[in-house]
């Protein structure tokens, strides 16, 4: 986009007089910052529109990302670096005296999600617009995203995060797209003129399902993506009750805070009804407006099954063909499979979603009879070839539930994981069933980041440098930073690494000194570890290893100076993440208190993590903690983003850890633990004793004993809960299986670090080598393996 300083200015301050009636130097930051964001918004809406235009015109095949969570972050940065126009801007905003960070800041950032599932949807989009595929976000617009989190004595309190009090400048309400969903009543089969059947609904509650749109801004091409969000409304015109209306206004309300575990909750099926349902008939009445034959759907639209929350899409999609499209079981059947796909996020058991199915037939009447059908012609198909066991295994429904994964898998042609280890502990374990009857339908989709927002935006300093050394096609290109490893013996280079590094700790350290009241010196190494609070994630592990580093100093040991840096909220139900949580505040309280760990060991556990802080605290790492006991971890996003700004990982071999290594060599990061098949071996021979490994360990006895001894002032209760975890419960993580290793690996790391060279060379090795990683070649794969759209703009050579 061709925009001067000069226009830039005028533009902002016609802008501000239009909004606000007023000039810029009299307005609040926050009125600035939307004067800003809707100029921006002006700037992209003709390609917005047109890119619309340009699809229905030359009927481009589209995808549609289905998924409960979005985490788009902030997006005023992000939009204007993808529109060409930061650098002006910013140069505008410096000659009108503004505050640039400010400004920034004063936009919120919508918590539409828990983790990485939901940051990596939002990646997705982001990613499809930049490789100019048609994409399509749809999810919900929940008034409330997840709670912010503060500490009040080192507890976790949930406040509700109230976002959109301030107007969200970036979404546009599409009430002339708005759909009716359906839910309860019954419904009944009866003859119709062409001498099929047709259902019949009575009673049933409708619900206005009214959509929100979010510009997806392509990274220099002119192509702008949609994000639909649904939110839920009583309909017009009928007579509703007040609680009725409140009942309806309760499904689009929250988001549920556990990022895995909220089987049997039933306003988390109405929300995902809501929005699948939602999803589906929108993209069928605008299909409609193109096409009369439904057989075709799947040439000209891909739907993709963000985890099981959206799995009901199987269902929907065959209610729509078959009821309102008339076609037949079987034709509607080929459709459905042939437009869907799915994506398995986790292995965990609790994370496997299961309903009732008193509780789903009750909402989903009609779902539910298909439901029964697809389980029914499912068991007839296939129990001759592979038996009635196997078959009774993985139906979709089986002992009074509905089993959404397999469902998935069931009405989807392609489903894959999002590692390369994961994809095949899939394979292996809990699809094992599928896969030995539809071996074709599986593959492997590992997830990237998009260094777009993580380097560019997050880390400029870092960014100046590369384009300094390797001119600036990284920045579309990030596979050609792998030219970077030339400067490898390039000492000056190495040297300003360091710097930039050192810079974007100076920033961190700001933010910890002004959150927490904590002095910590930027010579220390920054480790880093942040990501929610799971035990199977083992925070605790990384605690052990804080408590070992105590106890050297207070024997005199000499260790080089680190700075331990935590973010990480736990779902408010689960208990012991929340003791977690107790713990490495109270550790923190310990060390930083402590005289004799002055400037040679400090703890920040800086509250209420998210995308916002996360731009912060990743440019500034030096390690990266990805310590999950292997097999846990489907893939892991923050190694990614990390190790793009040059942390070395500190990691157990699982998840995309595997393929960093492999990426940015083994001396490059440090390994260590019991590998999958190890873990698998040591807990299936019952062997496993945690009170062994304590009683030959003094150093981690000792450790252990620190939970409960008094040594760690305040955590009574959790101490003990979580030492009872570990020596009553038998350590179900293996935290004391790896902690020796974990010790060693850290050590390592030490002894590295006293070498200031070879640290930037191994930090160096990182960059250069996370090109790879990026989000644009993932979803790249997506478009040729499963969804069959491929990229308007040239991607680069991430491919595999
Ligand atoms: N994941 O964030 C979630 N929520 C879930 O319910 C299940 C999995 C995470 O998804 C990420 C994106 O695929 C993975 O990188 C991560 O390993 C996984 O825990």
């Amino acid at each position: 986009m061709g925009l001067t300083k000069k226009r830039f200015i005028a533009d902002f301050q016609a802008e501000a007089l239009h909004l606000f009636a007023d000039s810029l130097e009299n307005l609040s930051p926050m009125q600035q910052y939307q004067a800003l964001a809707f100029l921006v918004k002006g700037y992209y809406a003709k390609d917005w529109a047109q890119t619309k235009a340009d699809y229905d015109h030359h009927q481009q095949k589209q995808v549609y990302y289905f998924s409960i969570e979005f985490l788009p972050g902030r997006l005023l940065a992000s939009n204007l670096l993808n529109l060409g126009i930061k650098d002006t801007v910013e140069a505008g905003l410096k000659q009108l005296d503004i505050d640039i960070p400010d400004l920034y800041a004063q936009e919120g950032d919508p918590g539409l999600g828990n983790g990485g599932l939901g940051r990596l949807a939002s990646a997705f989009l982001d990613s499809m617009a930049a490789d100019g595929m048609a994409g399509n976000g749809n999810g919900i617009r929940y008034q409330y995203g997840l709670f912010k989190q503060r500490f009040v004595d080192g507890y976790q309190v949930e406040l509700p995060d109230d976002w959109l009090r301030d107007p969200y400048v970036w979404e546009t309400r599409k009430e002339n797209r708005a759909v009716i969903v359906r839910f309860g009543g019954s419904v009944y089969l009866t003859p119709c003129d062409n001498g099929g059947l047709e259902p019949v609904y009575q009673d049933t509650d409708d619900v206005l399902a009214v959509p929100y749109d979010i510009a997806m801004v392509g990274h220099h091409n002119h192509m702008v993506n949609t994000m639909r969000l649904w939110s839920a409304e009583p309909v017009p015109g009928h007579a509703h009750s007040l609680a009725e209306k409140s009942r309806i206004n309760a499904i689009t309300q929250i988001l549920y805070p556990d990022d895995s575990d909220t089987a049997g909750q039933e306003l988390r099926l109405r929300q995902e009804y809501f929005f699948t349902s939602a999803g589906i008939q929108s993209i069928i009445t605008h299909y409609r407006r193109f096409h009369q034959d439904l057989h075709l759907l799947p040439n000209f639209v891909a739907i993709h099954i963000n985890d099981t929350h959206p799995a009901m899409a199987v269902l929907e999609l065959m209610r729509v063909l078959l009821d309102d499209g008339g076609l037949s079981w079987e034709e509607a059947w080929q459709i459905t499979v042939q437009t869907l796909s799915y994506t398995n996020h986790t292995l965990m058991a609790e994370a496997l979603e299961t309903w009732p199915e008193e509780m789903f037939a009750r909402l989903m009447p009609r779902l539910y009879q298909i439901a029964q059908e697809v389980d029914h012609r499912f068991r007839q198909t296939y129990t001759p070839r592979f038996g009635g066991e196997l078959i009774q295994r993985c139906a979709p429904i089986a002992d009074g539930y509905l089993r959404m994964a397999y469902l998935a898998v069931i009405g989807s042609h392609a489903v894959n994981g999002v590692a390369k280890i994961h994809s095949e502990l899939l394979k292996s374990s809990v699809l094992k069933d599928l896969y030995t009857i539809f071996p074709e339908r599986f593959n492997n989709k590992t997830n990237g980041i998009t260094p777009r927002r993580w380097v560019q935006v997050a880390n400029p300093e870092l960014s100046e440098l590369i384009d300094s050394a390797i001119d600036t096609g990284w920045r579309s290109d990030p596979s050609l930073l792998v030219p970077l490893a030339a400067h490898l013996h390039d000492e000056k280079f190495l040297k300003a690494l360091h710097t930039a590094k050192k810079a974007n700790k100076e920033k961190l350290a700001a933010i910890i000194f002004d959150q927490l009241g904590i002095e910590v010196s930027t010579n220390a190494i920054f480790d880093v570890q942040i990501k929610r609070l799971h035990a199977y994630k083992r925070q605790l592990l990384h605690v052990f290893g804080i408590l070992e580093a105590y106890l050297a100093i207070k024997n005199g040991e000499n260790r080089p100076s680190r700075v331990h840096v935590f973010g990480a909220k736990a779902a408010p139900s689960y208990r012991y993440a929340k003791s977690v949580i107790r713990l490495i505040n109270a550790v923190a309280d310990l060390v930083n208190n402590d005289p004799d760990c002055k400037g040679k060991l400090a703890v920040a556990f800086l509250p209420n993590y998210g995308v916002s802080l996360g731009e912060r605290i990743i440019p500034a790492a030096d390690i990266s903690e990805q310590i999950s006991m292997a097999g846990t971890e489907a893939s892991g996003t923050s190694n990614m983003k990390l190790m793009a700004n040059g942390a070395l990982t500190l990691a157990t071999l699982d998840g995309a850890n595997i393929e960093i290594k492999d990426a940015a060599g083994e001396d490059a990061m440090a390994m260590f633990g019991l590998t999958t098949p190890e873990v698998a071996q040591l807990k299936a021979s019952g062997q496993y004793s945690a009170r062994a490994i304590y009683e030959a360990d003094p150093t981690l006895h000792r450790v252990v004993d620190m939970l409960t001894d008094g040594t760690i002032p305040g955590i009574t209760t959790e101490g003990r809960e979580i030492q009872d975890e570990l020596l009553v419960y038998n350590d179900t993580y293996l935290v004391l299986a790896d902690f020796r290793s974990y010790v060693e690996a850290s050590h390592k790391l030490d002894a590295l670090w006293q070498d200031p060279i070879a640290w930037a060379q191994a930090a160096l090795k990182n960059i250069a080598a996370s090109g790879q990683f990026s989000a644009d070649y993932t979803v790249a794969r997506y478009g040729r393996d499963i969804w069959d759209v491929l990229p308007a703009t040239p991607v680069g050579h991430g491919g595999e």
